[in-house]
């Protein structure tokens, strides 16, 4: 099996600091946070940005505070901001980051509820994604939260409307609405994508590590962190996202999988940067 690439989701736009008074809104608890995830061996970090008082926001100016930030305290690390922002956003707002030409960004793959509200993913959106990200040079990691988001984003890449092989997937399963974190879920999924690929499995809520679980045995990579899950186990809060990818990173050596570092994710990912 290839190495693994561990991401760290480590703040995304829903968590609080009510559920968890370590995530992150400024840009030095996103150091902090991000540099605790990297030592503990994440090769990613994807990343959404907030301002002060932790309002989401797709802020450009916001982003490249952040992302050089981010750079220059975990050296070489691979970072992927967030098109997908909150919910409500529009997609003007979101694409800002995008502007900045990281070498990847999220590009979310279908409209689907989102607990009580509702992710609006388009194919008009998702065309205009696409579009940038072909110009920009951008390679996409395009995030299924439901079955149907797979399939229409092959067909997409099939018509040269969004960056196709060697595609990167991730399979985002348990949020509320859409496809739940179930094993036979994630085999269908990985089961349809075209050969050259690579996956990333995340698992929302107490679906987490049993997702961590399932990708290592079945030779993906896995994402953790607050975006998805705040506790290291039932009842347990974690304390950083260091100590989410610390778990994840203790799991796979017990299950025999060594650990990507950033270049060799850089490799697996087959970026050029
Ligand atoms: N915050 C979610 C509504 C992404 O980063 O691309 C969308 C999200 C996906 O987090
Ligand atoms: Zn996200």
């Amino acid at each position: 099996m290839e190495k693994l690439i561990i991401t760290a989701a480590i703040c995304g736009a829903e968590v609080t600091k009510q559920h968890n008074s370590a995530v992150p809104y400024t840009v030095e608890e996103m150091v902090r946070e991000a540099k605790s995830a990297f030592e503990a061996g994440a090769a990613v970090i994807h990343v959404h940005v907030r301002t002060d008082d932790g309002t989401p926001t797709q802020d450009r100016e916001r982003f490249r505070v952040v992302l050089d930030a981010i750079r220059e305290a975990c050296p070489g690390v691979i970072l992927i901001p967030s098109t997908g922002g909150a919910t409500g956003m529009t997609p003007e707002e979101r694409l800002q980051p995008t502007e900045l030409c990281p070498e990847m960004a999220t590009l979310d793959c279908g409209t689907c509820n989102f607990g009580d509200d509702i992710f609006v993913n388009d194919m008009p959106t998702m065309r205009a994604f696409g579009k940038r990200m072909l110009e920009n040079n951008i390679k996409p990691e395009y995030e299924c939260f439901e079955i149907g988001h797979l399939d229409t984003v092959l067909g997409m890449a099939a018509r040269g409307e969004v960056p196709g092989a060697p595609m990167q997937f991730n399979f985002v399963l348990g949020v509320n609405g859409c496809t739940p974190a179930t094993v036979g879920h994630l085999d269908y999924l990985v089961k349809q994508i075209p050969a050259g690929s690579t996956w990333t499995v995340t698992g929302v809520g107490r679906g987490a590590w049993p997702m961590v679980a399932a990708g290592i045995v079945m030779g993906g990579n896995v994402r953790v962190g607050f975006e998805d899950n705040i506790y290291l186990e039932r009842g347990r809060k974690a304390a950083s996202n260091g100590e989410l990818v610390e778990k994840v990173a203790a799991l796979a050596k017990l299950l025999g999988r060594e650990i990507a570092t950033p270049d060799e994710a850089r490799a697996l990912l087959s970026l050029k940067k």
